[in-house]
């Protein structure tokens, strides 16, 4: 089979067929060899005419099967791709086909999953509805704080500015995705003396509160210390699942932990930015969430990272939309945010999701418990529906850090 003929306008997709959009932008090729060549490297052809094709190889062609201006939607059998295996069907989707000498761009903006194949991996444990029964929080958004500086403080001032956030009125510290186990902060003693401190915070403020401490690490090590969290009255790790790759997540997710999965994303920019060649985050999402991730950290639309409006609106459908029956997943946002911020974020995201700060919550000039409560009294106003600008006359931490931040209009 060449190219070309991998392209069919007249192929219906089944149900059991794995959808995938791609934007193509053929190099010295039309855009219809240019998409053949996609599907073939990605499913069953090479460059040549192979002597081995036999006829029931055939069958598991890929299809071109839509080209609109430069979106080309290419259907595969279900039969190409190994269940439980996402780094395989990643091999194929995502893979050689990036190189290719005929593609001057390529981008992967998103896979439709069959039930089948999704219903062969785990799926999130808990999801939405299982981290709010957690929390025992239901009518407001989350908030959370990554401790700052994100690294280099010593283990016992890391787990007093956790007691400090949990105390100000955070329901989630975590670390940041760059802390695992440096001498400063080695990981044991860390999880030891800032679960502590939760416990602490639990009774001072008789809340639940939770940590998420980063088990990114080799898997055997991300293993051994997500078992070092439960081991220590933990329910919760995180793990920046693109460094660490899509095996290790499905590894410990495959483990009857029961923990919560904080999944952070470093390192997506580096192939979701460039609208034209990549993956975008949206495919990132969906696969994170079949292998079986809690949260995951999805845009602000106004905080210092670059995703669009769009986007994050597509991220957060990934984590929501049916499928399969797969638990809703609950979007972090996270990156340059601050009270000013609060309702903006609320107006775009609804109540279901993380509002995580770092600095906008440690910057505060009077210190994390009053940078805690500034975000908790930014939330409360806004869920009131009274104005930050109004309610800060009566609550100084909020009036402070808007001062200093000020606030989106
Ligand atoms: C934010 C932070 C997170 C980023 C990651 O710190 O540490 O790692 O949100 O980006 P701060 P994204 O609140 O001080 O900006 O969430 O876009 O993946
Ligand atoms: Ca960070």
């Amino acid at each position: 089979m060449r190219y070309i003929d991998f392209v069919d306008f007249s192929y219906k997709p089944k149900e059991t067929d794995v959808i995938c959009t791609f934007y193509v932008e053929p190099a010295g090729v039309s855009i219809e060899e240019a998409a053949g060549g996609v599907c073939a490297e990605s499913s069953i052809g090479t460059w040549t005419e192979l002597a081995t094709v036999e006829p029931y190889v055939q069958r598991l062609a890929a299809c071109v099967f839509n080209i609109e201006g430069n979106d080309v939607k290419i259907a595969y059998p279900i039969e190409l791709f190994e269940p439980r295996n996402m780094p395989n069907i990643l091999s194929s989707v995502s893979g050689n086909v990036f190189g290719l000498r005929t593609l001057s761009s390529l981008r992967l903006n998103d896979i439709q999953f069959p039930s089948e194949l999704i219903r062969s991996f785990s799926g999130p444990e808990h999801g939405v509805d299982g981290i709010r029964k957690l929390l025992r929080v239901y009518d407001r958004p989350l908030v959370g704080t990554i401790i700052k500086p994100k690294l280099g403080l010593k283990t016992m001032d890391h787990a007093r500015v956790a007691y400090e956030a949990w105390v100000g009125g955070c329901d989630i510290v975590k670390d940041d995705e760059n802390l695992s186990s440096q001498e400063f902060n080695p990981f044991e003693d860390r999880v030891i003396k800032t679960l502590e401190s939760r416990t602490r915070a639990e009774k001072d403020t008789g809340e639940k509160k939770v940590y998420m401490a980063n088990i990114t690490a080799e898997t055997h090590e991300m293993l051994r210390r997500a078992e070092f969290v439960i081991d220590h009255g933990g329910e919760y790790v995180m793990l920046d699942i693109l460094t660490c790759g899509f095996a290790a997540l499905q590894t410990l997710r495959k483990q009857d932990f029961r923990l919560v999965i904080h999944a952070h994303r470093a390192g997506h920019g580096a192939f979701t930015k460039n609208p034209k060649h990549g993956i975008s985050m949206r495919v990132v999402a969906k696969i994170a969430r079949i292998i079986g991730v809690d949260q995951l950290h999805v845009g602000t639309v106004v905080g210092k990272m670059f995703d669009t409006r769009d986007e994050v609106t597509e991220n957060c459908e990934a984590l929501k939309m049916e499928m399969a029956g797969l638990k809703r997943v609950l979007p972090v946002a996270s990156g340059g945010l601050h009270p000013g911020l609060v309702p903006a974020l609320i107006e775009f995201f609804g109540e279901d999701f993380v509002i995580q700060a770092g600095g906008g919550i440690h910057g505060h000039r009077d210190g994390t418990v009053a940078g805690a409560r500034a975000m908790q009294q930014a939330v409360d106003a806004t869920l009131q529906g009274i104005s930050l600008k109004e309610y800060a006359k009566e609550h100084t931490e909020l009036r402070k850090a808007l001062q200093v931040w000020g606030q989106r209009a």
